[in-house]
């Protein structure tokens, strides 16, 4: 209601920036004024109310919660999930939604987020008085989403609700938001929701495909109503799995258990979801699509890697539907298979189609496993314009024995190989993940890693803190090596036998300032001044007792993760948190950091802050800055592609 109010000032701020941007091309005073009005603007900015998400809100049905596919007056299902920010479309919902067949037209999606409040959700999915409300259940929702449930149950308890998503299809066991629910269908639900959705709303008998467990259950589990249905009245289906009649009664529900095991689904019978982004989506938000699903692999921290086999979406198909994509303007395509680079051909042909439609702004990403790039993939990635490309490379480790310990096989010597050659040959822009706390990790042995990572020059590197997933086979390790695992989502881990908790709390703290200064694109040159040969022979730095200068001996090689670790200890006895730092007070504090701890000569430092702050598209120099640079550079500028994502773009080198 407040955001209502203020939306007509908020909405003056684009013209207005725009108004001021030609401003400012103007000789002085104009540009003075013009700067007057901006320091006005970037102040009320922040002084008026934020609408939660911090997107526009959606024309549809539900006001407030990201777009509703389908409306829907009073629909008898309701999908929903809380997405972890506003940007992030629910992708698994639309492909149940487009499966739904027949009972599409009774069905909406109402998406969240988990900045919004529990109160508030429920409240709205309340209001649009759903027989059925299926839910997605993630590690990122969880805990909101049990607080929603609880609410709806309290006030509606007539609502069916079937929970589905990874966070609810493993251990269920316990899990305070399975007891709150009606049904659980875990997998891949995408024909079985529909299925589910079908016997609870007949009027008319219908029949339900268990398997054997779940007949053995529902045998010796009384029905709610106190009868227990009869066995014999179950018919086998000739690969074991039981057709079950269910009896009519809408909204009842009688005949189903409540753990239902979704059969994985054959590609070709599923309809594709990518008509259920609105242009909305395609607007705002980042669009997933999926040409696979599974891996092949068996990386045991990893959910993907469960004996789930790898299925291909028929490739027509799939190119087909992506053509209507971009013939309705999408410009950025995030791939959520898990091993983009597993059928070659496949890969290919994805690459070529989308090489051939190319325009400005557009941007792919995909994930991969890094020891595999064969000469054709190469041939067609070397082609892609600057900045078009991500590639996420899980590397997870570097050192072999862990990598044994985890079961992940990797080549290390190819992926040098393929580093250095989409660094060298191509213009893709390479996030390569590490994760700290697996199972014979030590501190050395990580910083090892982080070191050779550095020398291959991804130009982000993403350092995650282990976590136990459920139903990860990572849990074998827990007595071996001490593993001790936060209760809470996102179930990080707190300790093991090799890292203390204290420990594992600085490595958490490096993990944060790591991804605000090296991965961040604002310090592309100024991040490897800090491990400097001239600034490891001028510091003591605790974290490295090792490498301090010892007068006659050689120094050895600097440490790019010990010198980014005694900065991140330095930053954090400064700051005293990881988080909500302007980034004004970060580059002044690398400065000092820099110049006072390290010894650097500042004026080197300030030309190197200056060559970073140019390359991101950034106006006046910052005034501890200046002092160091001739005034005709104070304004100078030098403009960034400002169509593609913005991290991304600032890594690019102008
Ligand atoms: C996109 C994505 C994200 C997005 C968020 C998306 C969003 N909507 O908000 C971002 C990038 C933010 C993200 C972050 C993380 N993610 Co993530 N992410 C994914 C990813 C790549 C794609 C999800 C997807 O669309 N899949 C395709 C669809 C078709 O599958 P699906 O979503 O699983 O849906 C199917 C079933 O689950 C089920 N289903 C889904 N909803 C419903 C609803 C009902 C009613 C029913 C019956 C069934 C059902 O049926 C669907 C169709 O088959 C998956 C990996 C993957 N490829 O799936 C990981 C994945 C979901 N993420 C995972 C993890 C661990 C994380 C992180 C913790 C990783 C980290 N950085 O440390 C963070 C947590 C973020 C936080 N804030 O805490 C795990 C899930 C663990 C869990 N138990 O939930 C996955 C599976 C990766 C993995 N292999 O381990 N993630
Ligand atoms: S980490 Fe990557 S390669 Fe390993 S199982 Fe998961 S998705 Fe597959």
């Amino acid at each position: 209601m407040v955001f209502e109010l203020f939306k007509p000032f908020r909405q003056l701020f684009k013209p207005l920036n725009k108004f001021l941007e030609r401003f400012e091309k103007l000789p002085e005073p104009s540009r003075k004024l013009a700067e007057w009005f901006r320091k006005l603007a970037q102040a009320a900015r922040k002084v008026l109310p934020k609408r939660r998400g911090g997107r526009p809100g959606p024309d549809g049905m539900v006001a407030g919660t990201g777009e509703v596919a389908n409306l829907v007056a009073m629909p008898d299902i309701v999908l929903t999930t809380l997405n972890a920010k506003f940007i992030h479309a629910a992708f698994g919902l639309r492909y149940l939604f487009a499966n739904l067949g027949d009972l599409q037209p009774r069905a909406v999606i109402a998406e969240f987020d988990i900045n919004q409040r529990p109160l508030d959700i429920a409240e709205k999915l309340i209001a649009l008085n759903p027989k059925i409300l299926g839910v997605g259940v993630y590690i990122w929702n969880v805990a909101e989403t049990t607080e929603v449930i609880a609410i709806i149950k309290r006030v509606r308890p007539e609502i069916k609700i079937i929970l589905g998503g990874p966070e609810v299809s493993y251990e269920t066991e316990g899990q305070p938001i399975v007891e709150l629910a009606d049904h659980i269908i875990t997998g891949e639900s995408d024909l079985k929701f529909a299925e589910v959705c079908r016997g609870l709303l007949s009027t008319v008998p219908l029949t339900l495909t268990l398997s054997r467990g779940e007949r053995e259950q529902r045998d010796t589990t009384p029905a709610k109503s106190g009868r227990n249905l009869n066995p014999a009245a179950s018919g086998l289906a000739g690969d074991g799995n039981t057709i079950l009649p269910l009896p009519p009664g809408e909204g009842r529900g009688e005949g189903l258990p409540k753990i239902i095991a979704a059969e994985l689904p054959d590609f070709s019978r599923l309809a594709l979801p990518y008509d259920f982004y609105t242009d909305a989506d395609i607007a705002h938000r980042i669009v997933y699509v999926e040409a696979s699903r599974g891996c092949p692999f068996t990386c045991e921290f990893c959910l993907s890697s469960l004996d789930i086999p790898v299925r291909q979406v028929p490739l027509d198909k799939f190119l087909a539907a992506m053509q209507r994509l971009l013939d309705r303007g999408l410009k950025q395509f995030k791939f959520v298979d898990r091993t983009f680079n597993l059928h070659i051909a496949t890969s290919k042909a994805i690459l070529e189609f989308f090489l051939g439609r190319h325009q400005p702004g557009m941007f792919f990403h995909f994930e991969l496993v890094p020891d595999r790039l064969p000469d054709e993939l190469r041939a067609v990635i070397a082609k892609f314009p600057p900045g078009s490309l991500q590639f996420e490379v899980g590397i997870q480790t570097l050192n072999p024995e862990v990598g044994q310990n985890i079961s992940r096989r990797q080549n290390y010597e190819r992926l040098a190989d393929n580093f250095n050659f989409l660094r060298n040959e191509t213009a893709v822009h390479i996030h390569a993940d590490l994760i700290i706390g697996l199972p014979g990790e030590t501190l050395e042995s990580f910083a090892a890693g982080f070191d050779k990572l550095i020398a291959l020059r991804p130009q982000e590197i993403q350092v995650g803190i282990l976590k136990r997933l459920r139903g990860t086979p990572i849990s074998r390790h827990d007595a071996t090596w001490q593993m001790v695992y936060s209760a809470n989502p996102a179930y990080e881990i707190l300790q093991n036998k090799l890292l203390d908790f204290a420990t594992m709390q600085r490595l958490r703290r490096f993990a944060k300032y790591w991804d605000l200064v090296g991965n961040s694109g604002n310090f592309v040159a100024v991040t490897p001044l800090i491990w400097s040969i001239v600034a490891q022979a001028s510091r003591l730095c605790e974290s490295e007792p090792e490498q301090k200068h010892t007068g006659g001996t050689p120094m050895p090689q600097p440490s790019p993760f010990h010198s980014f670790l005694c900065f991140s200890d330095w930053l954090y006895a400064k700051l005293g948190r990881t988080d909500t730092i302007a980034l004004a007070r970060l580059m002044e504090l690398l400065f000092e950091f820099l110049t006072q701890e390290q010894k650097l000569d500042a004026k080197l430092v300030a030309e190197t802050f200056w060559q970073d702050w140019q390359r991101t598209g950034r106006r006046d120099a910052p005034n501890f800055l200046k002092e160091f640079l001739p005034e005709e550079n104070w304004s100078a500028i030098r403009d960034r592609d400002r169509s593609l994502p913005k991290r991304q773009s600032r890594h690019q080198v102008a």
